[in-house]
């Protein structure tokens, strides 16, 4: 008899979707499609085939165990990670969450989505070129006690002694 892997469903991200900053990959795991299963286990959530963690798993999920009746651990049989994806690259990337059952032979199921992370939410108005280096040309102006500030266009100490000092430097961009 074939074995029944434990079915995983991700609802969050939906597939193909741009995503930025955090986001929350959730759904719902339950053991075995066609039969009565034992609990699920470890819900480990993975960026292109490495873990980043384990979701949070047994969130109330009464809609699920009424089209899956008598399920192991319902109706508490959601899950929920916070995956933060402003370190990953702008691209394509795969979401998978693997669950594991409880019983003494141990069964994983896993699905993926397809994401593209996108630029953050400000990326679009920053304008600035990936990489260019720039340096100041000139003080434009300085607040409070702020002494020697033009030693700052050439890399020597400046001292700003107080609170609200500050030093406003020229780029010429
Ligand atoms: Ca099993």
């Amino acid at each position: 008899m074939a074995v029944a892997l434990p079915s995983v469903y991700i609802e969050r991200p939906l597939n193909g979707s741009t995503v930025s900053g955090t986001i929350t990959v959730k759904g719902w795991a339950i053991d075995n499609a066609s039969t009565v299963g034992t609990a699920i286990g470890p819900v480990q959530v993975q960026v292109d085939g490495t873990t980043v963690g384990n979701a949070t798993y047994g969130l109330a999920r009464s809609d699920v165990c009424t089209a899956y009746p008598g399920r192991m651990g319902c109706p508490n049989v959601g899950f929920s990670y916070l995956l933060n994806t402003t370190g990953f690259t702008q691209g394509p990337h795969t979401v998978t969450v693997c669950v594991t059952d409880t019983d003494p032979t141990p069964d994983t199921g896993c699905q993926s989505v397809a994401i593209t992370v996108g630029p953050s939410l400000f990326g679009r108005y920053n304008l600035a070129p990936a990489s260019r280096t720039v340096r100041p040309v000139s003080i434009y102006t300085t607040s409070g006690n702020v002494q020697n500030p033009s030693n700052f266009l050439s890399g020597n100490p400046t001292r700003l002694t107080g609170s609200g000092s500050y030093v406003t430097v020229d780029f010429a961009q």
